[in-house]
C-alpha cells in the first residue's frame, strides 16, 4: 500500500512514522496508510505558511474565488467516490457520508462567493474634513484542527473560510480519519493553491496540535472537538494572546409537547439522538418528554428502534454504522453502565452487536425513568446512547432543557404556536430547532452554541468572517 504524505511548503512529504486508517465496520479492512508527523514538520509547515501569507493576501479576491470554486466542482464531481471513504473510515452511513460530501463542497462554493463579497465601511467623522474607513484584512496563519466526526465537512467549513479571506493554513485532520483529509488536501493541492498557503500534517495532537497552538507564527486556532482539548488550546491560545474559536460538546435537548405531532416527534428524536451513530456534538441525548404524551412516545421510538438496521456502513440497507473505534465503544458500554447504576431503566439497546464482519456495532441505547441530575445528562457520551426525561409542563421542560453546562442546540416538538414561539426565545443554546433534529444543519448560516458548547464566534455562513478577518479603522485628513 501507498503511504499518503504530508503536504508542506508546496511538496508531498513522508511524515516521521505512519498511521492505519482501519474501517470501523471491518477491522481486517485497512483504508490506507497515512504519514504521521511530529513538531518538525508542524513547524516546517508554519514556517510555509507564514512567509506564503503576505503574498496570498495581497492577490486580487477573484483568485481566490475561482480556486474555492474549482475546490468546490472536484469535490461534488466526485460525492460517490469520497462519499464511500468517508463512510468506509469513520463509520457513518453511505448516504451520509455522500451527503457530508455534498456539503463540503457546497461549503467551498459558497465561500467562493464570499471572497468576492468582503467589504467594508466609510463612515463619517465627527472631525469635520476627516475620513474614516473600517476595514477587514486576514489574519494570517490559521492552524486548523479538526474532529473525527466529520472528516470532511469540518475541515471544509474552516478551510474555505480562511482561504477567502486571504490567510494562509495549517491543517491538522484527526489521526483516527486521515483519509478524507489527506483526499481533501490532494484536491486544494490541484486546483492550484500557491506554495505555502495551505499545509497539510497528519500527526497526534500533542506534537502537531501543539506546535500549532504554541508558534508565535500562527495567528488564530480554529478547533472543533473535546472540552478538555478545547478548554487547553483556548488557554495556551490567551496566553500567547492569540485569536482561537472553538466548537466542543453538547448535551443538547429535544423537548416534546402533549400537543406534539406524535410521528414528528419520534422521526425528529430517532433521527437526532442516533443517525451518525449519534456521534455528533449536535445529538439530541436528552429527550424531555410532557407525561401525556410520554408512554405513547417512548413505546413508538422503541418500534422504530427495533426495526433500524444496524451494520456495515456501506451495506445498502444499513440505517445506523457502528462506533468509530474500540476506545468509543467502551465509553458508551461504560456510560450504558453508569446510566443503570443511577437508577435509569435501560429500555432499549445498549448492547455489542455481532455482525458479519468484526467491527465496533452497538445497538442504540434509550434510558427512561432518568432525571436530568444523572451523569448520563449531564456529560457527552457522543455514541448512540439517549434518555428520556418526563415533565409536566412547559414550564418544567424549559428549565430542565436549559439546566445544563452546554448550550449547543437545542429542539422542541410541538403543533403550538405559543410553545414554539416561547421555545425559541427562552432556549440557552446557539441553535433551536422547532420540529426538525438538533443536529443536521445548513452550510449558509451561523453555527455555533454557548456556555460550555462554543467560544469565540460563530462558524459558517457571513458570520465566518468574524473570526478569519481582523477589522482595522483608519483615519484620512485629505
Ligand atoms: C450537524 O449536526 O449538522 O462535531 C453538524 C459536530 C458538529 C457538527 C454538527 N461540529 O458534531
Amino acid at each position: 500500500m501507498p503511504i499518503h504524505k504530508n503536504y508542506i511548503a508546496g511538496r508531498w512529504v513522508d511524515g516521521a512514522s505512519v498511521v492505519h486508517d482501519i474501517n470501523p465496520s471491518d477491522t481486517n479492512d485497512q483504508v490506507g496508510i497515512y504519514a504521521s508527523s511530529g513538531r518538525a514538520a508542524a513547524e516546517e509547515a508554519i514556517d510555509a505558511a507564514y512567509q506564503a501569507f503576505p503574498g496570498w493576501a495581497a492577490t486580487s479576491p477573484e483568485v481566490r474565488s475561482d480556486l474555492l470554486d474549482k475546490i468546490g466542482t472536484e469535490i461534488l464531481a466526485r460525492k460517490d467516490e469520497l462519499g464511500q471513504l468517508l463512510s468506509r473510515e469513520e463509520g457513518k452511513i453511505l448516504s451520509e457520508g455522500v451527503g457530508e460530501v455534498v456539503r463540503a463542497g457546497r461549503v467551498f462554493k459558497f465561500f467562493a462567493g464570499e471572497a468576492l463579497r468582503l467589504n467594508g465601511e466609510r463612515v463619517t467623522s465627527v472631525r469635520p474634513g476627516v475620513e474614516i474607513e473600517v476595514l477587514r484584512e486576514p489574519e494570517g496563519v490559521i492552524g486548523i484542527i479538526t474532529p473525527w466526526n466529520f472528516p470532511i465537512a469540518i475541515p471544509a467549513w474552516k478551510i474555505a473560510p480562511a482561504l477567502a479571506y486571504g490567510n494562509t493554513v495549517v491543517f491538522k485532520p484527526a489521526e483516527l480519519v486521515p483519509g478524507c483529509g489527506w483526499a481533501l488536501a490532494d484536491i486544494i493541492v490541484r486546483a492550484g493553491v500557491p506554495e505555502g498557503v495551505f499545509n497539510l500534517v497528519i500527526g497526534p495532537g500533542r506534537d502537531v496540535g501543539q506546535a500549532i497552538v504554541e508558534s508565535r507564527k500562527v495567528r488564530g486556532i480554529s478547533f472543533t472537538g473535546s472540552v478538555e482539548t478545547g478548554r487547553r488550546i483556548g488557554a495556551a491560545c490567551f496566553e500567547r494572546g492569540k485569536k482561537v474559536q472553538l466548537e466542543l460538546g453538547g448535551k443538547n435537548p429535544l423537548v416534546v409537547m402533549d400537543d406534539a405531532d406524535l410521528e414528528v416527534a419520534v422521526n425528529v428524536a430517532v433521527n437526532g439522538a442516533y443517525f451518525s451513530t449519534g456521534q455528533r456534538c449536535t445529538a439530541s441525548s436528552r429527550l424531555i418528554v410532557q407525561s401525556g404524551i410520554h408512554d405513547r412516545f417512548v413505546k413508538s421510538v422503541i418500534e422504530k428502534l427495533q426495526g433500524l438496521k444496524i451494520g456495515h456502513a456501506l451495506a445498502n440497507d444499513t440505517q445506523i454504522g457502528p462506533v468509530v473505534n474500540q476506545t468509543q465503544l467502551e465509553q458508551d458500554l461504560d456510560y450504558v453502565r453508569i446510566g443503570q447504576k443511577e437508577g435509569a431503566k435501560l429500555a432499549f439497546g445498549g448492547t455489542r452487536l455481532e455482525r458479519e464482519h468484526p467491527g465496533f456495532y452497538l445497538s442504540p441505547a434509550l434510558f427512561t425513568e432518568t432525571s436530568n441530575d444523572m451523569r448520563i445528562n449531564r456529560e457527552e457520551i457522543f455514541g448512540p446512547v439517549a434518555s428520556v426525561i418526563r415533565v409536566n409542563s412547559f414550564e418544567e421542560a424549559i428549565t430542565m432543557a436549559n439546566d445544563t453546562e452546554f448550550g449547543l442546540s437545542s429542539g422542541i416538538c410541538t403543533t403550538s404556536l405559543k410553545h414554539s414561539s416561547e421555545f425559541k426565545r427562552r432556549s440557552a443554546a446557539g441553535m433551536a430547532m422547532v420540529n426538525l433534529p438538533t443536529a443536521g444543519v445548513d452550510y449558509h448560516v451561523p453555527f455555533g452554541g454557548r456556555k460550555a458548547s462554543s467560544y469565540g464566534s460563530r462558524e459558517q455562513g457571513a458570520y465566518a468572517r468574524e473570526f478569519y478577518t481582523v477589522v482595522k479603522t483608519t483615519y484620512t485628513q485629505p
